[in-house]
């Protein structure tokens, strides 16, 4: 009896245990956020257990089943789905995928687990699913911002590469083309810091979003960075197809772009183009050669479109190793100064000297400096550059006035980069100090196009340096938008008429009339006047007759090294 007993004792103790382990691993199972399929591969039975409700809207009971699951999958994982649900065909104890439901749109993780017996069989499976949409997700947005630029929507430039490559090799097994139109917003930095980078962002996605509405199996779009954007054409019908999307960015920039703010705004873009095999024989290089071509459209005038052509990268290059060498010339010095005299037109007598910088490279060719100061200029070289011509021009003239105290005007040409320098005046006081010249013995030169970008700032501080006892002139004179009533109230002291009026001036009876009426008004103003370019003495007697102060040209001299001007000078003191 008492055995009976202790067997029931310990038989409820184990039911208890059970009941214990059971409830234990249901709950784990529930809150596990998963569901879990058994497949007992002995008694061929199938269990459902946790969230499969979560999951599925149906039971599976046996093997067959299995297909339901085919249906609830988006089509390209039907296959995955069905090789991972079976493994053990080939022999796997375990394996994971993801896959994506048709309907719930919901990411599933299917881990299946095979258990096999001493012999090798497989007695046991256990699928697990679990919705893993969150991370997939997240996952979604890193594939999205490895292919597409966030804020306009078009291919980021990587992509764009990889697929303008894929083109380019199209292209080489077909004889085929490809096009690229590399398309930059006109004077965005200015919208950008007047406006704000929000507005400027604005900006690039409007324009962004009406060209992603031209791009079609053989036109892809990019965003390519800024306030670029690039297009590449499969086998374009020569400039044909390029012309007709100029066309319609054409015809949409005549009308303006509306912001949130309600505000409208007009744009326009310059745009290079290049193409394969014409302009260059893989991808790189071609996005290359249209951005320099449209460097090429900016600078003629923006608002353009300009194709690739060989002269265009010829230029380009040859910039680039001015570029380079330029850079050693500053680092070594290897300059030296020239200097022009100007004469007082009554009597030919010496007034001055405009010093002109001369530029050896290594070869011993001359480089003008009409090639490489606005190389120098883009490049902020013309800094150390116009300070060392400036100390040494102030140098030599400070010789010239120990050895003849002949009393001239050393006459600069400083460029708009150099006078927006914080430092710009002081450094000019300081040289003037270092070499004991004074001020009144120093003429800067201007050129027109300084003034309209900078008016306010520049005509500020030529007030200062007026104050300080130096002269101003104005270079080059009648070549730009001046008008003679907006240099009324010009800091200057000194006009040069432009080189391009004295060459007609004798031929052309426009040209002298309008030459006359400059001297007289100028000279009305206060203005001392200097005729640029002489080279006749027909010029030269008609400049004397009309009453112009100075003459400058190779009638009377050329630019010459400081020697030859010292033997002027001694001639003009005998
Ligand atoms: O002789 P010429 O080729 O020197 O001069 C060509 C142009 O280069 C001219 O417009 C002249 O003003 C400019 N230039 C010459 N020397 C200098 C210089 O020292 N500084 C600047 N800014 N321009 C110069
Ligand atoms: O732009 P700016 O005035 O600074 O330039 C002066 C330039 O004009 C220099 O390049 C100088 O060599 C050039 N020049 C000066 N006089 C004459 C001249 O009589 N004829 C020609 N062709 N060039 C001149
Ligand atoms: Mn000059």
């Amino acid at each position: 009896m008492s055995d009976l007993r202790c067997q029931l004792d310990l038989l409820s103790a184990m039911n208890k245990k059970l009941q214990r382990d059971e409830k234990m691993l249901r709950l784990i199972c529930e809150t596990s956020n998963s569901a879990f399929l058994y497949y007992n591969y002995e008694e061929g039975t199938v269990q459902t257990i946790a969230n499969w409700d979560y999951f599925f809207d149906f039971k599976v009971t046996n093997k067959m089943d299995f297909n339901r699951f085919y249906d609830c999958v988006e089509e390209k994982y039907i296959s995955p789905l069905r090789e991972a649900l079976f493994i053990e065909k080939r022999g796997m104890k375990s394996t994971t995928i993801d896959v994506k439901m048709k309907e719930s749109k919901m990411w599933v993780e299917v881990e299946t687990n095979i258990i096999y017996n001493e012999q090798g069989h497989p007695t046991d499976k256990i699928v697990r699913f679990k919705d893993v949409t969150k991370f997939n997700s997240q996952n979604d947005e890193l594939t999205y911002m490895a292919y597409y630029d966030i804020l306009t929507g078009l291919y980021n430039r990587n992509y764009f590469v990889r697929l303008l490559g894929e083109f380019v090799r199209k292209a080489k097994e077909e004889n085929g083309n490809v096009a690229v139109m590399f398309i930059d917003l006109d004077d965005f930095r200015k919208m950008n810091d007047g406006l704000g980078i929000i507005v400027g962002d604005e900006i690039v996605q409007l324009f962004g979003q009406f060209l992603s509405e031209l791009a079609n199996d053989n036109i892809v779009i990019s965003h390519f960075n800024s306030d670029i954007y690039c297009i590449g054409i499969y086998n374009p019908c020569g400039n044909r197809s390029v012309d007709a999307i100029y066309k319609k960015i054409y015809e949409r920039l005549e009308k303006p772009f509306k912001l949130s703010t309600g505000q409208e705004l007009s744009l326009s873009v310059s745009v290079g183009v290049a193409e394969y095999p014409e302009a260059a024989s893989n991808t790189l290089e071609l996005i290359n050669c249209a951005e320099i071509v449209m460097f090429k459209a900016k600078s003629s005038g923006k608002g353009k479109i300009q194709y690739f052509d060989g002269s265009i990268l010829e230029d380009f290059l040859q910039n680039v190793s001015i570029e380079t060498k330029l850079k050693e010339a500053v680092f070594a010095q290897n300059f030296n100064m020239h200097f022009q005299p100007q004469f007082h037109t009554t009597d030919k007598m010496l007034r001055g000297v405009e010093a002109l910088i001369r530029w050896k490279d290594e070869t011993g060719k001359m480089i003008r400096p009409d090639v490489f100061i606005p190389i120098a200029e883009k490049n902020g070289m013309i800094v150390p550059i116009g300070t060392w011509v400036m100390e040494e021009s102030i140098r030599i003239y400070a010789e010239w006035k120990r050895k003849y105290h002949y009393p001239m005007i050393m006459s600069l040409n400083v460029s708009a980069i150099q006078y927006k320098q914080p430092d710009f005046i002081d450094k000019v006081v300081q040289i003037l100090e270092k070499y004991d010249v004074s001020p009144s013995e120093v003429e800067l030169e201007i050129t027109e196009s300084i003034l309209i970008d900078d008016f306010q700032e520049i005509t500020e501080k030529l007030a200062i340096l007026r104050d300080i006892g130096i002269k101003i002139s104005l270079d080059d004179f009648g070549t730009g938008y001046s008008s003679l009533s907006y240099l009324k109230g010009l800091p200057i002291d000194t006009l040069k008429i432009d080189k391009s009026f004295i060459d007609t001036v004798i031929t052309d009876e426009n040209t002298r009339i309008i030459t006359e009426s400059i001297i007289y008004m100028v000279k009305k103003l206060g203005y001392e006047t200097i005729a640029e370019g002489v080279e006749t003495q027909e010029q030269y007697d008609y400049l004397h007759e009309i009453d112009c102060d100075n003459i400058q040209g190779y009638y009377l001299g050329k630019p010459m090294p400081p020697e030859e001007i010292e033997a002027l000078i001694e001639k003009t003191l005998a």
